[in-house]
């Protein structure tokens, strides 16, 4: 009984902990900072971790590495007695956001503004960040304009009945025949750039003429906001939810880490049991509809889709699997190359290409990983910018800046895919491809085992 009471307790403050004030229904962060933390050695690390609770700490980035810095979200109440303690320990922080509300505030001052070109055929830019409605009607628009050119797909309905689409790019008189990269965005509700980001490409895929080069040889499948509810969320009452809404059958907590969700994996390292965690990973894999329909459709076109690329933030990496673990795939040093090769086109923002679970941190159930395993060759997580400045509140100026440096890339990927996993490549490659790709601790050498006996092709994507 006592220790029945206990649990209780314990959630309780585990609940209180990950609440701001609320004022009118809406979650307030008035007072919050953001501090960047820098811990001197694992035990600093450790220390930070032990007393989380105790201030009511969240961790906005987790690091591997013992010293690297830790963003942490303080609360007002904690901030006097969290100096002190660090002080104590001789461990310094920076205040990076004196009040998360205000920057909150002014990253939503253009939000659902009507254009101030009311001739426009969407209510769409990239210069505010948009609500759902925006974004759907500017993809109906595109399917409507541009018939013979895009296709849009709703693949599923959300847990709160919202739809999910996906937009297909495909200039082939046959499409779905060709080798396709596949985009997603929008799985953490609070990391507004991503889907700003796959908008933006969409945008420049469909409308730009000097684009068309890139679906010259490639179809392309783009779903910006797989949990449109955890979105709209964000811009109603929490802008800090990273999670869906779906509601739990044994807490009052809601919601579930979408990348903790997908089957391959699922519930190990870093994935929580616990309803209330940010990185809950949902009560079995593929319990949330947006997962389920996201992972069918995809598997639906696996032999199409070479690339999976998923746009997440914050911190600038590209992220190489597998993440569940420190654990390389064989061809890691292939899809290290070509991360190599896609974030040498960034100018403005420079991006750490590695592994995931070395990188950041181990963290299983992931959409990377689970692609990577169903034989999708190249399997990447971007973490767009900043590198923690303004985090998940990144201001509205710097969207277009971050799109246009990152559309680029998609070039490498495009020119990759086309020439490595095109009909001849692939045929080659499919009599020799198993199911689930082995799996190596260490990163190996470049090799190449594949024989090829019937083309030419100069690399293949089996
Ligand atoms: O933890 C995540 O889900 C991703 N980082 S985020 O800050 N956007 O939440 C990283 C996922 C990396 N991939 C895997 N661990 N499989
Ligand atoms: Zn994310």
């Amino acid at each position: 009984m006592m220790s029945l009471l206990f649990a209780i307790a314990l959630n309780c403050v585990f609940v209180t902990s990950q609440i701001a004030a609320e004022e009118n229904g809406v979650v307030s962060y008035e007072g919050f900072q953001l501090w960047k933390i820098k811990p001197n050695s694992e035990g600093d690390r450790q220390f930070i971790l032990d007393i989380k609770d105790e201030y009511e700490l969240e961790l906005w980035n987790e690091r591997r590495l013992a010293r690297d810095p830790m963003d942490v979200l303080v609360p007002p109440q904690s901030q006097t007695g969290l100096k002190f303690k660090l002080a104590e320990h001789k461990i310094s922080y920076v205040v990076v956001i004196s009040n998360l509300q205000t920057a909150i505030d002014n990253q939503k001052t253009n939000v659902n503004r009507t254009t101030s070109n009311s001739k426009a055929a969407y209510n769409m830019d990239w210069i505010s960040y948009h609500r759902l409605i925006d974004i759907y009607n500017f993809m109906t628009y595109l399917n409507t304009t541009y018939p013979k050119l895009v296709q849009l797909t709703q693949i599923g309905t959300s847990y709160e009945k919202r739809p999910l689409y996906v937009l297909r790019i495909s200039n082939s008189s046959s499409p779905g025949t060709r080798p396709a990269i596949w985009i997603d965005g929008g799985f953490h509700a609070r990391e507004w750039i991503s889907p700003a980001v796959a908008t933006y490409i969409i945008q420049q895929l469909v409308e730009v003429p000097a684009n068309a080069k890139l679906s010259a040889n490639v179809d392309w499948y783009i779903m910006p906001v797989v949990n449109p509810d955890g979105y709209e969320y964000t811009h109603t009452t929490n802008r800090m939810w990273r999670k869906t809404r779906s509601v739990s059958s044994t807490s009052t907590c809601r919601g579930v880490d979408p990348n903790r969700n997908f089957g391959y994996m699922w519930g190990g390292m870093g994935a929580s049991t616990n309803p209330c965690d940010e990185t809950y990973r949902g009560p079995k894999a593929f319990s949330e509809p947006e997962t389920l329909a996201t992972s069918n459709f995809i598997t639906g076109k696996s032999s199409q889709i070479k690339l999976y690329l998923t746009l997440h933030s914050y911190g600038q990496y590209a992220l190489v699997p597998y993440g569940y673990d420190v654990v390389y795939p064989s061809d890691y040093n292939e899809l290290l190359a070509l991360a190599n090769a896609a974030a040498s086109k960034f100018v403005k923002y420079r991006y750490t290409v590695g592994n995931s679970a070395d990188l950041l941190y181990a963290a299983a159930g992931g959409s990377d990983d689970w692609a990577k395993s169903i034989g999708i060759k190249y399997s990447y997580t971007f973490e767009l910018p900043d590198t923690g400045a303004n985090g998940f509140t990144l201001p509205p100026s710097a969207i277009l800046p971050v799109c246009q440096d990152f559309f680029p890339a998609l070039d490498v990927f495009a020119t990759k895919v086309a020439t490595c996993c095109g009909a001849a490549a692939t045929t080659t490659a499919k009599s020799l491809t198993t199911t689930r790709p082995a799996t190596t601790t260490k990163p190996k050498p470049t090799t190449t085992t594949t024989k090829r006996t019937t083309t030419k092709c100069p690399c293949t994507c089996g």
